[in-house]
């Protein structure tokens, strides 16, 4: 008898483990009827995340049939990891992880795997392989990258600039996390290829998507380099910290191709002001879409591996219509 319960045990185990249909997930919900979903979260480092985060507070709600458990891991893996491992602990029923670093998930993730708790990545995508996890949602970055150096291309022959020569300040994201590796990896090519006789990056160093460290990284920066043509800062928050290095420096920004990435309110309203020549949009607005997910997995639905964000390319002739629907304030 006690063989049989056990074998039974391994068997629902091993059901949950394929990525468990709504009646044997539901079934094991431990919220009185609501499917819990633990959400391990990056941190609290800038307007996107705060209206991520926002946006799957609003959504995972008692009133939608969710009980989220929110961890914040303050842009450290470990904390991250550790919050994961809690989750699991916890027997919630999924598991949503914005990956601070695409690196060192296969152990936790198996971990979670072998729990039977199915796992969804967002915002930035996870280094493992396809069985650890059910489906990533997010941005492309290096297609948002190779947008805002398209754009930059465009900018230069619009006004008959080809041939200048650039000085390029780039302000990198944290580095190792996905947002960070596609907008550089965007950047080194089209400076180590097709513009390599004409652009040259001056200073490439993290800000670690901070206004404050954009800042400090941008002052560092202007102490050696007074000649900056570009700004391609890999977030908007960075994008608010040099541009106030710049003018603390007495150099005048409009004066300086700036090149954002998200879209923030703030930083559309900032192209309405000349203030940034383009903002490479991301979507921070996840919440529902990884709702949909969670019930796609629950109707029994294949999911595919990856969906990519449809986003866009925000500058002077685009902002204003922009203006009202761009996230944050
Ligand atoms: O661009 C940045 C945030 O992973 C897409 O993280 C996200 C990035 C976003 O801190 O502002």
């Amino acid at each position: 008898m006690k063989k049989l319960i056990i074998l039974a045990m391994a068997a629902m185990l091993t059901a949950c483990a394929g990525g468990a249909p709504a009646s044997q997930s539901s079934a094991s919900n431990s919220g009185g009827g609501l499917i819990t979903v633990g959400f391990a979260q990056v941190g609290a480092e800038s307007g996107w995340r705060t209206a991520n985060t926002d946006s799957f507070k609003s959504y995972f709600t008692e009133a939608n049939g969710f009980n989220l458990i929110f961890s914040d891991a303050q842009q450290d893996q470990n904390k991250q990891i550790a919050a994961v491992r809690d989750f699991i602990t916890q027997g919630v029923d999924y598991i949503d992880i914005a990956p601070v670093t695409t690196t060192g998930w296969e152990t936790v993730l198996q971990e979670a795997k072998d729990a039977g708790i199915p796992v969804i990545i967002s915002d930035r995508k996870a280094d493992v392989s396809d069985d650890l996890y059910v489906t990533y949602i997010g941005g492309n970055f290096e297609q948002e990258g190779s947008d805002a150096i398209k754009w930059l291309e465009g900018y230069l022959a619009e006004n008959n600039r080809s041939d200048d020569e650039l000085n390029i300040v780039h302000l990198q994201g944290t580095i190792g996390a996905d947002a960070q590796i596609g907008r550089t990896k965007a950047l080194d090519t089209a400076v180590s290829g097709p513009h390599a006789d004409k652009w040259s990056i001056i200073a490439q160093q993290t800000g670690e998507f901070t206004e404050a460290r954009g800042q400090e990284v941008m002052e560092a920066i202007l102490k050696n380099n007074t000649k900056v043509d570009v700004v391609y800062s890999e977030n908007d928050d960075m994008t608010y910290g040099a541009i106030t290095a710049l003018k603390n420096a007495g150099i005048d920004h409009k004066d300086v191709i700036i090149i954002s990435f998200d879209g923030n309110k703030k930083a559309i309203q900032m192209i309405i002001d000349a203030d940034i020549d383009c903002v490479a949009e991301c979507n921070p607005l996840l919440g529902p879409q990884v709702g949909d997910i969670i019930k796609k997995i629950e109707a029994g639905d294949t999911l595919p591996k990856v969906t990519y964000s449809i986003e866009s390319v925000y500058d002077i002739k685009n902002a204003e219509a922009h203006l009202p629907d761009a996230f944050g304030s």
